[in-house]
């Protein structure tokens, strides 16, 4: 099967409160197959530099102080039409608005604390995997 690929992170809420192995499992049963996975804790200027896009944003300091208050599992995900399964799957930022049986609404505390990440688009899906995982440790996926 020719898959596409997606960057998902189990955020530190997940990976504390013990959902990373809920999550991937979710995710598998989902249709993605997991091709690069490694436990994390993101410096300021990492997360920083990650989430640049949201630099003027209210809750851009409160966003890297989350994601750099613990590990995160930054995740390389292969299926058929990656990104737009992925954030399917996740449902919507906030728990509360989350669709029944998604990531997010299953594991989410908060529009904040909201246990999962995943690329917008293919460009920054390629963008955000090559933040996370070097070529040597994507060899040979894309086959
Ligand atoms: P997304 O993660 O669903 O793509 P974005 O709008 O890209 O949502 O926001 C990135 C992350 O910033 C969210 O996942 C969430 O952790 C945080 N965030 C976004 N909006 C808010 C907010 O209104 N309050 C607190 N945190 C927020
Ligand atoms: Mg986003």
């Amino acid at each position: 099967m020719a898959g596409t690929f997606t960057l998902g992170i189990v955020k530190p809420d997940a990976v504390e409160g013990g959902k990373t192995g809920k999550i991937v499992a979710h995710l598998e049963a989902a249709g993605f197959h997991l091709r690069a996975a490694r436990l994390v804790r993101l410096t300021v200027a990492q997360a920083g530099a990650f989430y640049e896009v949201h630099r003027e944003r209210p809750f851009y300091a409160g966003l890297v102080e989350f994601m750099t208050s613990g590990a995160c599992l930054p995740m390389a995900l292969e299926r058929d039409d990656a990104v737009l399964h992925l954030r399917s799957v996740i449902g919507a930022t906030d728990p509360a608005e989350a669709a029944p049986g998604t990531v997010r609404k299953l594991f989410a505390e908060s529009k904040g604390r909201n246990a999962i990440h995943a690329s917008d688009s293919p460009e920054n899906a390629t963008r955000e995997i090559g933040f996370f995982f070097s070529e040597g440790e994507l060899a040979g996926l894309r086959d």
